[in-house]
């Protein structure tokens, strides 16, 4: 998935807002005028602005529509930004609809992984396969349950069992969210740097993710790759990355 296209040479990178629907389960709700300032600097220095996933919370709130009627202001912005977005595991909704690439809202959305200049951007959920199991599960749910439920029984056998996945969807997804099955920062890095290393060329890992930041550059064979988790922006975080890519 390498891209032909013309990037501009100075990325800012930011993850993980988990845009919900203003209500308690919306850990981004107070952080907009923070953000805003983010999306400023970015206007001003012209960076690109790519969106390493989770953007939104689908798990805890699956209408989307509302969301986008709450942040409508924020998304408008990244639109106007030409923000790249990239999806993560609880951009679900969104995912099932352009797992093969597409645009949403105007975003460039990037199923999985983005590479420019020899660096490389995704979101870093497929270092953790509990996440990645539990995210194949609620998919499992949605469609290959829910969906012919509908079709070809009844709507309201299809409400009982939509009522039931919520449940579980909600309970697990707040499990995640607190912490989970949580790897250390050295499991990312570790996974991190190996996927890296199984691309040719790659130099740098950017992903987000597990919602604090770190970096660190590392020896992987004959090469060095520098690998950076760039926070989140829930629980009144304000992490952003700002990465020329001109640099070796
Ligand atoms: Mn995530």
């Amino acid at each position: 998935m390498s891209n032909d296209k013309i990037y501009k040479q100075k990325i800012l990178a930011v993850s993980d807002l988990h845009l919900c629907d203003g209500g308690p389960e919306d850990k981004f709700c107070g952080n907009e005028k923070n953000f805003e300032k983010v999306l400023n600097l970015a206007e001003k220095n012209n960076y690109q602005i790519v969106v390493l996933g989770d953007l939104f919370e689908l798990w805890q709130c699956n209408d989307l529509e509302k969301i986008i009627r709450f942040y409508s202001g924020l998304l408008k912005r990244l639109s106007e930004l030409n923000a790249i977005f990239i999806l993560g595991n609880h951009d679900a909704l969104i995912a099932q609809k352009l797992s093969s690439g597409g645009t949403f809202l105007n975003m460039e959305v990037v199923p999985e992984k983005l590479i420019i200049n020899k660096t490389l951007f995704m979101h870093g959920h497929r270092f953790d396969w509990t996440v990645s199991l539990f995210n194949r599960l609620v998919f499992f749910a949605r469609i290959q349950i829910e969906t012919p439920i509908e079709k070809y029984f009844s709507k309201s056998a299809a409400k009982l069992v939509k009522k039931f996945n919520d449940f579980w969807i909600k309970k697990m997804s707040k499990f995640y969210q607190e912490g989970g099955f949580s790897k250390t920062k050295e499991h990312y890095r570790k996974k991190a740097i190996k996927y890296a290393e199984s691309l040719p060329e790659i130099n740098r890992i950017v992903i987000g993710h597990r919602h604090k930041p770190d970096h660190v550059l590392m020896r992987a064979g004959n090469r060095k790759i520098e690998y950076y988790n760039i926070g989140s922006w829930v629980n009144n975080r304000q992490d952003y990355l700002i990465l020329d890519i001109n640099t070796p």
